[in-house]
C-alpha cells in the first residue's frame, strides 16, 4: 500500500468536512461540497471555480474543480461524485510544449472507458504558461516558465489534487497514477526519477525524454531537407516519401509473415535507400532520388552527430508515407508550409534552440554545426531530460512503470525509448521487476498508422500495482469508423514480439504468440562494426586500488560492440566506501572535454551488467577507494573489445 505523503500545499482553512461526510450520498449535498471548494486555501494554490457537472452522454456527474498554483499554474481536477470514485487518482500528461490545460487520461488514454467513467479523479495542468503546442517564445529569459515545464507543474499539481482529493472525499486516494504520451510521456518519466513518490503507477507513451537529443535530430533533418531556409524549395517530396515508403515495404513488410503495412521490428528490415533508383543528372522526379535527397533520407534514419559522433539515435522504417508521419513530422505538404512552420520537426526543434538553448529569437537554424552541442544544451538537458536510469526510489516504494512507443514514431525516436530500457536494465538486471517496454508495430506518434494503437493502459498499470499481475500480454486494437475492432494483436513486453502462428486469421490477436526474439545482425552492424568486429573474448583482470585512491579501467570499444562484465573487490573494510562509476568518453586527442555518458554509478563491493557500446570510444570503470586499506578488484570480462 502506498504511503501517506506528506504535501507541500499545506492546509490553512478547510471546509466543514463533517457536513461533507454525512451527506455525501446527496446529490445536492456534493454539489454544496463540490461549491464550497472555492474557499479551500492551500498555500501557493486558488481554486477560481467550483462548479458542479450534470451527467451527459458517456460522462458521469462530477465536480470540476479549476486552479491556479502560483501565480501561472493552472489545472483542472475532476472529481467523480463521492459514492462513484473508485478511490483512486489519475493524472494525465500534456502535449508538444502544452501551453492549455491539457488532460491526456481522457484522450489518448481512454480506450476501455474515460477516467471518469471509471470512477478515477482525474486532473491535468498546461505545465505553467499559456501558448500554442509547438510554440515556445514563453520561454524566452523566463527561467521559472522553463522549470514549472521541465518538472515542476506536473509535480506541483499533484500534490494540490491530492490535498483537493483529501478534503473533497474525507481521505486521500488509495492508489495514484499518471498516463501520457509525448510531451507526457516525458512528463511520466520525469516524475519516476525526480518526484518518485508522486505515483504508484506510471504509463509513459512515446516518451519526450531527451529533449536536447531529439531535437538536434529535429534541426538537423531539416537543415538537409530545407538546407537554405527557403521553405518552399523542401528536398524532399510527396513522390520522395511514396518512393521510399512503397519500396521499404516492399523489402520488409512480409519478413514477419503478414503482409499488413506494417515491420514486427523494423531493424530487422535489410533495407538500403543507396538502393533506390537514382535520378538522372540529379534532376528529381517522382520514382528516383537525387544525392541531395538520399542524403537527408540517411540523415533521418541515421540519426544526429556532433563532431562526428552519433548524439541521438536516428527514426526506424516505417510511416514514409502514411499520413501523419514524414509528411507532418518530417517534410511537409504545401500547406503546411504556407504556415511558416512546414513540419512538427521544424517547429518544435526552431522552438527550443531560440528559447530554451540559445535565448535568441533571430537563431538561425541554417547555420549551426553542433561542434558545440554538448556545451550548448548543457543548461536545458539540465531542465527539461529525464534521462536518469536510476528508478532506485521509484523501485523502492513499490511503483510500477510501462513504457511504450509505436514503431513508426516520427516524433520521438523508437530506439531513443529501447536505449533508455537498456539503460534501465544494465543499471538494475531486476528491471522488469517494475519496469516494462512495449513496442507497437505499425503505429505512428501516440496513434494512428496501419497497426493496432488502441491498448488499455490503465488498467494494464493498475493491476500490476494493486494485483501485482505483470503485464505479461496485452491487446492492442484498431478501430475502424464505427469504433468496433477490425484488428486485434498481442502486445507483448520487449524484447519479445508478437509472432504469427502462420494459418490463423491475421486480424485476430489468437493467432499470435508472444515470442522472444533471436536476434540477427541490426542495421547498425553495417555501418559500425562487421569490417572491424574484433573477436570474442574473455578476461580475469586484477585490479589493485591502493588505498584512499582512485584509477580508472578502460576498455576500447567501437559503437555497438558489448561487453558482459562482473567485478567484485576483496579486501574493503567498509563496501560503502568503494564508489564505482561505469562510463564511457569519446578518445580524447587534445585537452578537450569530449563526450561523457554515465552507465551505472554506486557503491558497494561488487557489480555486473552488460553494456552496448553508445559509441566509439573507451568504456569502462571508474573506482575510488575511499578506506584507509589496500583493496583488490577481480574483473570479469566477455565481448568484443580491445584493452588498450
Ligand atoms: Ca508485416
Amino acid at each position: 500500500m502506498p504511503k501517506t505523503k506528506r504535501t507541500l500545499l499545506t492546509l490553512i482553512t478547510a471546509i466543514s468536512l463533517a457536513g461533507l461526510a454525512a451527506c455525501a450520498t446527496s446529490t445536492t449535498a456534493s454539489a454544496d461540497a463540490c461549491a464550497d471548494l472555492v474557499s479551500l486555501e492551500l498555500i501557493d494554490m486558488r481554486i477560481g471555480d467550483a462548479e458542479s457537472v450534470e451527467a451527459s452522454g458517456d460522462l458521469p456527474a462530477h465536480c470540476r474543480v479549476a486552479g491556479v498554483i502560483e501565480t501561472e499554474i493552472r489545472f483542472e481536477l475532476l472529481l467523480p461524485e463521492p459514492d462513484d470514485w473508485n478511490g483512486r487518482f489519475l493524472m494525465g500528461g500534456g502535449g508538444g510544449f502544452v501551453g492549455s490545460v491539457q488532460n491526456q487520461a481522457l484522450t489518448l488514454y481512454a480506450h476501455g472507458g474515460g477516467p471518469l467513467q471509471r470512477g478515477y479523479a482525474t486532473v491535468g495542468t498546461d505545465t505553467g504558461h499559456t501558448g500554442g503546442g509547438i510554440e515556445a517564445s514563453w520561454a524566452l529569459d523566463h527561467p521559472e516558465r522553463q522549470e514549472n515545464f521541465g518538472h515542476r507543474a506536473v509535480h506541483l499539481t499533484t500534490e494540490a489534487a491530492k490535498s483537493i482529493i483529501g478534503h473533497y472525499y474525507d481521505r486521500g486516494p488509495d492508489y495514484s497514477y499518471f498516463v501520457g504520451c509525448s510531451r507526457g510521456g516525458g512528463q511520466a518519466m520525469m516524475e519516476s526519477q525526480r518526484y518518485p513518490d508522486d505515483f504508484d503507477g506510471i504509463v509513459a507513451g512515446a516518451p519526450a525524454y531527451h529533449w536536447t537529443g531529439i531535437t538536434a535530430g529535429f534541426v538537423q533533418n531539416q537543415q538537409a531537407i530545407y538546407p537554405s531556409g527557403d521553405l518552399d524549395a523542401p528536398v524532399l517530396t510527396a513522390d520522395t516519401l511514396e518512393l521510399l515508403g512503397s519500396s521499404i515495404l516492399a523489402a520488409c513488410d512480409d519478413d514477419d509473415g503478414v503482409v499488413d503495412g506494417a515491420m514486427t521490428d523494423p531493424r530487422r528490415c535489410e533495407f538500403t535507400p543507396a538502393n533506390l533508383p537514382r535520378c538522372s543528372e540529379e534532376v528529381a522526379a517522382a520514382g528516383c532520388v537525387t544525392a541531395a535527397q538520399l542524403a537527408a533520407i540517411e540523415r533521418v534514419y541515421e540519426g544526429p552527430t556532433s563532431k562526428g559522433v552519433s548524439i541521438y539515435s536516428g527514426f526506424n522504417y516505417g510511416g514514409e508515407n502514411d499520413p501523419g508521419g514524414w509528411d507532418a513530422w518530417v517534410v511537409a505538404s504545401e500547406a503546411r508550409r504556407a504556415t511558416g512552420v512546414p513540419n512538427a520537426q521544424y517547429g518544435f526543434g526552431t522552438e527550443l534552440f531560440k528559447y530554451f538553448v540559445f535565448g535568441d529569437p533571430e537563431w538561425d537554424y541554417t547555420a549551426y554545426d553542433f561542434s558545440t552541442w554538448a556545451e550548448d544544451t548543457g543548461p536545458t538537458a539540465a531542465i527539461l531530460n529525464a534521462t536518469s536510469a536510476d528508478l532506485s526510489a521509484f523501485r523502492d516504494r513499490d511503483g510500477k512503470i510501462i513504457y511504450w512507443t509505436g514503431w513508426s514514431d516520427l516524433a520521438l525516436t523508437p530506439e531513443g525509448t529501447i536505449d533508455y530500457y537498456e539503460q534501465l536494465q544494465a543499471a538494475d538486471s531486476s528491471a522488469s521487476d517494475y519496469a516494462r517496454l512495449y513496442m507497437l508495430p505499425g503505429v505512428l506518434h501516440c496513434a494512428g498508422g496501419p497497426g493496432p494503437d488502441r491498448v488499455d493502459w490503465v488498467e494494464a498499470i493498475r493491476a500490476w500495482v494493486e494485483e501485482g499481475r505483470a503485464p505479461e500480454r496485452l491487446v492492442a486494437s484498431k478501430l475502424d469508423a464505427e469504433g468496433k475492432a477490425m484488428l486485434t494483436r498481442p502486445v507483448c513486453p520487449y524484447p519479445q514480439v508478437a509472432e504469427y502462428d502462420g494459418n490463423g486469421d491475421v486480424n485476430d490477436e489468437q493467432s499470435f504468440r508472444c515470442a522472444p526474439v533471436e536476434w540477427i545482425d541490426m542495421p547498425l552492424a553495417d555501418h559500425v562494426y562487421f569490417e572491424t568486429r574484433p573477436a570474442y573474448r574473455a578476461d580475469q583482470v586484477e585490479i589493485p586500488v591502493p588505498a584512499n585512491s582512485d584509477l580508472e579501467y578502460m576498455l576500447d570499444m567501437k559503437q555497438g560492440h558489448s561487453v558482459s562484465y562482473e567485478w567484485r573487490s576483496t579486501d574493503i573494510s567498509n563496501p560503502e566506501l568503494l564508489l564505482a562509476e561505469f562510463h564511457g568518453h569519446t578518445v580524447r586527442d587534445s585537452e578537450e572535454p569530449g563526450n561523457v555518458m554515465f552507465f551505472k554509478q554506486g557503491r558497494g563491493e561488487t557489480s555486473n551488467g552488460y553494456l552496448v557500446a553508445p559509441f566509439d570510444g573507451l568504456h569502462g570503470w571508474y573506482f575510488s577507494n575511499e578506506t584507509d586499506g589496500d583493496i583488490n578488484i577481480t574483473l570479469s570480462l566477455s565481448g568484443f573489445y580491445t584493452i588498450p
